[in-house]
């Protein structure tokens, strides 16, 4: 590994740090070297916070040292009046030589701009250190600015014989049983910590009746979207309760009231991409996706997605509702006891 690669893993790291805290801002982590030798460091810790490039450089003690440095940096340095004044401006004011940066940020008002006011300033910078990285690091941001959509994250669990569930209209099969164990159903709730938004359908509403909550973990709550296009799932659904932010999209508006709107879609046209728009335009940054099977296979459908979770239990019905067709190879697998967790990225 170069040297450059490995502050900018350091950076990376740092980043991550802030997960949880930042969105819908990216995580961003910073690192000062000077002589081969760290001398600053920092992160973006909090929404509306300082960003990284001004925790790294105020962590450095004898700022003297700043006009022999180098400042490597996991997303571009900001060239905007924000929150916060330009990065850029500051990394320009304290004479820092050398910037090496790890992906150009795609926001409107930085898109190469930070890099180009440090050029014009005399700066060196390198840009796409560990680029790969720095984009996984923020994918549902980089997604959200290119593509104009929030981030779509596909969850599911499975049997061993890739069946959802058993089929419910035919008695005989009996009663559900759980396909994932406790350790998976745990890594579900960090995950919705992770996501802005979590989606079901409305037969999934009405046979499972799930809260949606966090509740195995600590962290944001997701805010909570359910299609319901003729208006009819009953008030008293755990989703409707009013405890958390839910948004009902339907044909058939209801009366909005405490924690729960309801969104017109125009269902004579393909729903997705509308709510795929309302979404970006409240600025979620992105969605789980948790059912039933015809929403989610209508999203592989519509390759409108890009990460897929499936949870692969022990259990085997032999028969039931088959699991979705993703038609892909996981990137990541890992092992939770009895249950294998599958993940699967749309561009590969
Ligand atoms: C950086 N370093 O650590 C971060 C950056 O509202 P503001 O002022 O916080 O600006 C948010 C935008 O700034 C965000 O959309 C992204 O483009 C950039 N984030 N930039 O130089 C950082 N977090
Ligand atoms: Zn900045």
């Amino acid at each position: 590994m170069k040297i450059a690669e490995k502050y900018m893993e350091r950076c990376i790291s740092l980043a991550r740090l802030g997960s949880g805290e930042v969105a819908p801002n990216p995580m961003v982590g910073s690192v000062i070297v000077c002589n081969d030798l760290i001398i600053g460091e920092g992160f973006h810790r909090q929404y509306g916070g300082p960003h990284a490039e001004v925790n790294a450089i105020n962590s450095v003690k004898d700022k003297s040292l700043l006009k022999e440095s180098t400042i490597y940096v996991s997303l571009e340095p900001c060239a905007h009046f924000g929150k916060t004044p330009p990065c850029s401006d500051l990394i320009i004011s304290h004479r820092i030589p050398r910037v090496v940066v790890g992906s150009v940020d795609p926001f409107a008002k930085v898109a190469g701009k930070g890099i180009e006011k440090m050029r014009r300033a005399g700066i060196q910078v390198e840009v796409g250190v560990l680029e790969d990285e720095c984009l996984e690091l923020n994918r549902r941001f980089f997604t959200f600015h290119q593509q104009q959509r929030p981030y779509v994250i596909l969850k599911w669990a499975q049997t061993l014989d890739g069946f959802l569930d058993i089929d419910r209209s035919q008695p005989e099969f009996g009663q559900p049983t759980w396909i994932s164990n406790e350790l998976s159903r745990r890594l579900v709730h960090r995950q919705r910590t992770e996501e802005a938004a979590i989606l079901i359908g409305t037969n999934t509403a009405m046979k499972d009746n799930p809260s949606l909550t966090v509740r195995d973990w600590s962290g944001r709550q997701p805010v909570r979207l359910v299609i319901d296009r003729q208006n009819l799932l009953p008030d008293s659904l755990h989703l409707k309760d009013g405890t958390m932010p839910t948004i009902v999209f339907t044909d058939n508006k209801g009366e909005n009231r405490r924690n729960l709107e309801f969104v017109p879609l125009d269902f004579s046209r393909n729903i997705l991409p509308q709510l795929l728009d309302f979404l970006y335009a409240r600025e979620l940054q992105s969605v789980v996706v948790e059912g039933g099977k015809l929403l989610l296979q209508s999203f592989i459908d519509q390759d409108l997605w890009d990460e897929a979770h499936v949870y692969v239990g022990h259990s085997w019905f032999g028969n039931g509702v088959p699991a979705p067709h993703l038609a892909k190879l996981p990137r990541k697998c890992e092992q939770l006891h009895d249950t294998i967790l599958q993940v699967f990225y749309r561009q590969n």
